[in-house]
């Protein structure tokens, strides 16, 4: 019988801030995107294995918040074996407790653990995807890096046919706090664009209300909508599931909660039809499997936000798309690619398949 191998250490924790800028600032209903500001955790092990995971937020003095969250944690993650991710996970999690379960606290777990996970995906030799239960080789993908709020009718044509160029089936507008003509004028532009077999998504960005996210949804039942998201603010669940219920199309949300009390909380209110955990919301690949798991169970499809690279490990038969944001393409040495389906390929290197470009 092979013996298990025990305890393979964490010796090191390096971290390292990548301010992204943008070419111009970007704009959803409740955000204000001047940079996308990321923290790349590298930990070393005395095997000489590294792993890699990370976090971002918008705007660098936030993002120094989030690195001292991270460095509190670095004296309970040295000396600990990678592979004990449940018991790394936990700990954390309790000892965030007095500044709170949620926000800063979780997303500072996350690259912590998705780089222990990257530990033993490369330990193993698979693509985490395959450690996690392999379903597929391949996932559709949308385009999601596009179509801010800012961009008139004319621009979203434009951005539409690029996408179209670049071989998306599906694409993402956000709307927001607009009179209703031009939140429905701004849906026309982009399927007239794209014709009726190409896959449209709406993003309200929880800006509007319960009865204004009504009106718009049933005015926009023409344009076949694949879903109509994060209508009203993330804490309005009720509000959700009353949108859910009154309108043609599918309603998607969730990027916005936290762990699977976020998630367990939408699911018992009915507030989606499909829902979007987002990766650095959920604490890492720990939590968001066990999410996977009560979002199976309630039979609600997933779209994982965000975070292309690292969600692709994420793909279950449950999981409807990967959302293609390239932002963070350039923290990699390898390259996500559409191809001529409008698909991803799952990468088939080991680890997350995806390792930080340190130049
Ligand atoms: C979104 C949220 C935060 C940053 C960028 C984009 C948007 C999405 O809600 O779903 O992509
Ligand atoms: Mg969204």
């Amino acid at each position: 019988m092979p013996k298990v191998r025990h305890a393979m250490l964490i010796t090191d924790i390096t971290l390292r801030r990548v301010d992204l800028p943008l070419e111009q600032p970007l704009r959803t209903s409740i955000h204000r995107i001047d940079s996308v500001s990321c923290l790349l955790v590298t930990l070393t092990t005395d095997t000489g294995l590294e792993g890699e995971g990370h976090i971002f937020c918008f705007g660098t003095e936030k993002l120094r918040v989030l690195e001292a969250m991270v460095q509190a944690f670095v004296p309970m993650v040295l000396n600990r074996d990678p592979f004990m991710t449940e018991a790394l996970w936990a700990d954390m999690f309790q000892n965030s407790n007095f500044l709170g379960q949620a926000g800063i606290s979780v997303m500072a777990m996350t690259p912590i653990d998705i780089a222990c996970w990257d530990i033993v995906g490369k330990a193993s030799g698979q693509n985490l995807h395959r450690v996690f239960g392999g379903s597929r080789d391949r996932i559709a993908t949308y385009a999601s890096g596009g179509m801010w709020l800012a961009a008139s009718p004319d621009d979203l044509v434009q951005e539409a046919q690029d996408f179209l160029k670049q071989g998306f089936k599906a694409m993402k507008v956000r709307l927001g706090k607009l009179p209703l003509a031009q939140n429905i004028e701004r849906v026309e532009a982009v399927r007239d664009t794209i014709g009726p077999d190409i896959k449209l998504m709406a993003d309200a960005n929880q800006g509007l209300s319960v009865p204004e996210a009504i009106q718009l949804a049933r005015a926009l039942a023409p344009y076949d909508l694949f879903w109509f998201e994060e209508p009203v603010p993330t804490w309005d669940r009720a509000g959700h599931a009353e949108i859910r219920t009154a309108i043609p199309m599918a309603l998607a949300s969730g990027e916005t909660e936290y762990l699977r009390y976020g998630i367990r909380d939408m699911i018992e209110q009915k507030s989606a039809d499909i829902l979007m955990p987002d990766l650095q919301r959920m604490g890492g690949y720990t939590e968001f499997r066990r999410v996977i798991g009560q979002m199976a169970a309630a039979s609600i499809p997933f779209s994982p936000h965000l975070f292309t690279e690292h969600s692709l490990s994420l793909v279950t038969s449950d999981c409807l798309f990967i959302e293609y944001m390239p932002w963070f393409a350039p923290l990699f040495r390898e390259k996500v690619t559409i191809n001529p389906d409008g698909t991803l390929d799952i990468p088939p290197r080991p680890g997350t398949g995806f390792t930080f470009d340190l130049d």
